[in-house]
Parts: C-alpha cells; structure tokens; sequence
C-alpha cells in the first residue's frame, strides 16, 4: 500500500484535505486512492442532513458533534454548497458556529463547492465521505445548504438520511416538491420552541400517510438551539441506521451510488466545449441527438 493511503487510514489531517482536493478536481490520484482504501469502508455512519434554508441544519450538526464527542466518537462535516457564487454567506455562518470545534482533533470539516459545470456534485460528496470513513471517522454527517433536487441527490446517497424542516417556512409543500419526503428516514422538526409546531406536525403525519409506500420516517422534535432532542435525533439515526444494514437495501444504495458515479465517468469524458459543440450542432438540426450520442459511446 503506498504513503498516502497509509496515512489516509491513519486518519492524517493533511493527506486527507489532499485527497478531498484531488477528489473535488477529480484528479485521476483520488480514484487510485479510493480504490486502495476501499475496502477499509463501510464502518463509520454516513448521516446525509437536508431541508430548506434557516431549518436549523448548521445548527443541529452543531450539537450532533457535541453529543457525538461526549460520547468520545470522532466525527467529520462535510459542509455541501451547491451554489457556492451565491450562497458564500451562508458556508461562512456555518463555519464560524463550527469553530468551537476546529481545535479538536476529533472533528473533521469540510466544504465542498460545486464544480460549476453539470453536477457531479453528490459523486464527488460520496467519494470524500468513503475517505473519511476509511480515515476511521465514527459518524460523517453531511450537511448540504439549500433545498434543491442537488441537495436531495446528494443527501440520498448517504443512506441515512434526516430532514430537517421547521414551522413558519412554508416548508411542507417546498420539502414535499422538492421530493424530500421519500429519502427521509427522519424528520426532524426543529423550532419546536416556535407557534405552529403542532400544526406542522400534523400536516406531516396527514401528508406521510397520504403518500405511505414505505416504512414511514421517525418524527423528532427538537429545538436545536437549545440541544433539545438532539441526543433523540441521534438515536432515531442510528435505528433507521440498523434497517438500512439490510444486505438488499444496501445493494440498492449502491445501486444508486454507481448509476451517479457512472454518469460522472461518463460526463467527465467530454469536456464543456465538446459537450456545447455538439448541442449546437444539434439545437441548428445539422445532426440528430442519436447520432451524437452513438458516435461518443462508440469511441470508447
Ligand atoms: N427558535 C429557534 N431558532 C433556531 C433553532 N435552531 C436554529 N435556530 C435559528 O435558525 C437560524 C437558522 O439556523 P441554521 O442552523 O443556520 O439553519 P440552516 O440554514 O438549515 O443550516 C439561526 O438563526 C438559528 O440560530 C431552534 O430550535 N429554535
Ligand atoms: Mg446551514
């Protein structure tokens, strides 16, 4: 095994910023990598945590962390900004209310910014979270910024995933449009110290039922602010966390994993002015969609 793998699985801090770059400029070294490490994941928690803007996300990762270390556990944010241009402010005030925790060596963060051109983005959030994971990290919680069907893709991937909604948003029909609804194994209701708790609870409890094709997610209140139900948000992660270990279920997430890093492969294969070229080519009907797409795969 070479150097930088061994200090991978030593969890050195350096290597690991290293590697989380090479797999965000998608270097052909992070792929060496993750295929050496590989067999060293599946061991820590990958808890994926989305929902609108302002529910309270930062903030319950915020005392996820703390009850995680009081536990003596390490953990890892990975902090997804799909919108990174626009929403700068945003990582900012979540990195200054992580900085009680950057002098641990407990606690990993990170932020991941878009790669600007056609997603990719939950690949590339996996692949980092699979090398923390090997890095020995017990819980890698993965917080994405916004609302969007990016966030969603990207919260889905991590198998566990919690929803973090809170009253006075107009959250309920922006999370069930948003397809937030189907990847929650917990919905944390956050803000329970705030009028119109009760009343969004029920419209989850009426619209969960509605749709119910599945197991219906936990509901958990909280009040993040304050760590009220955190340590119940945690225990409610970790039992969905206990059916989602089921060998089909975990193949299906794999399922889902490969189809993304598979489109990726692909994507990565044709750069933006091949790509525009050839839409243009297409949007002026001098070529057909179906031949460009042939004369790509048959080139390989
Ligand atoms: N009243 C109340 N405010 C909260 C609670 N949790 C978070 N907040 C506040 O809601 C705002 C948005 O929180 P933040 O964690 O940044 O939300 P995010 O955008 O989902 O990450 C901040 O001003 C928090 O202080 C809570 O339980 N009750
Ligand atoms: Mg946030």
């Amino acid at each position: 095994m070479n150097q930088i793998a061994e200090a991978v699985l030593a969890g050195d801090i350096r290597t690991l910023a290293r590697a989380a770059s090479w797999i965000e400029q998608r270097r052909p070294e992070a792929e060496t990598l993750l295929r050496e490490i590989f067999v060293r994941t599946g061991r820590g928690l990958l808890i994926g945590v989305t929902g609108p803007p302002g529910a309270g996300k930062s903030t319950l990762c915020d005392q996820l962390v703390g009850v995680l270390r009081r536990e003596g556990k390490t953990v890892a944010v990975i902090a997804v900004d799909p919108s990174s241009p626009f929403s700068g402010g945003a990582i900012l005030g979540d990195r200054i209310r992580m900085q009680r925790h950057h002098a641990d060596p407990g606690v990993f963060i990170r932020s991941m910014a878009t790669r600007g051109w056609m997603g990719g983005l939950a690949a590339a959030t996996l692949e980092t979270a699979l090398l923390l994971d090997a890095a020995g990290f017990d819980v890698i919680l993965i917080e994405t910024v916004g609302a969007g069907q990016d966030e969603v893709d990207v919260a889905r991937l991590a198998g566990v995933t919690l929803v973090v909604l809170a009253p006075g948003m107009g959250d309920d029909v922006q999370a069930i449009k948003a397809g937030m609804m189907e990847i929650a194994d917990v919905l944390v209701l956050n803000k329970a110290d705030l009028a119109g708790a009760d009343q969004l609870e029920q419209q989850l409890r009426t619209t969960l039922a509605i749709g119910a094709s599945k197991e219906l997610p936990a509901i958990v209140r909280t009040v993040a602010e304050e760590g009220t139900g955190v340590a119940e948000t945690l225990a409610a992660a970790r039992a969905a966390a206990r059916t989602a270990d089921d060998p089909a279920r975990v193949a299906h997430l794999w399922s889902l994993r490969l189809r993304d890093m598979l489109r990726e492969r692909l994507m990565d294969r044709y750069p933006a002015e091949v790509f525009l070229a050839a839409a243009e080519e297409v949007a002026a009907r001098r070529t057909d969609p179906y031949t460009v797409l042939n004369g790509w795969l048959n080139e390989h």
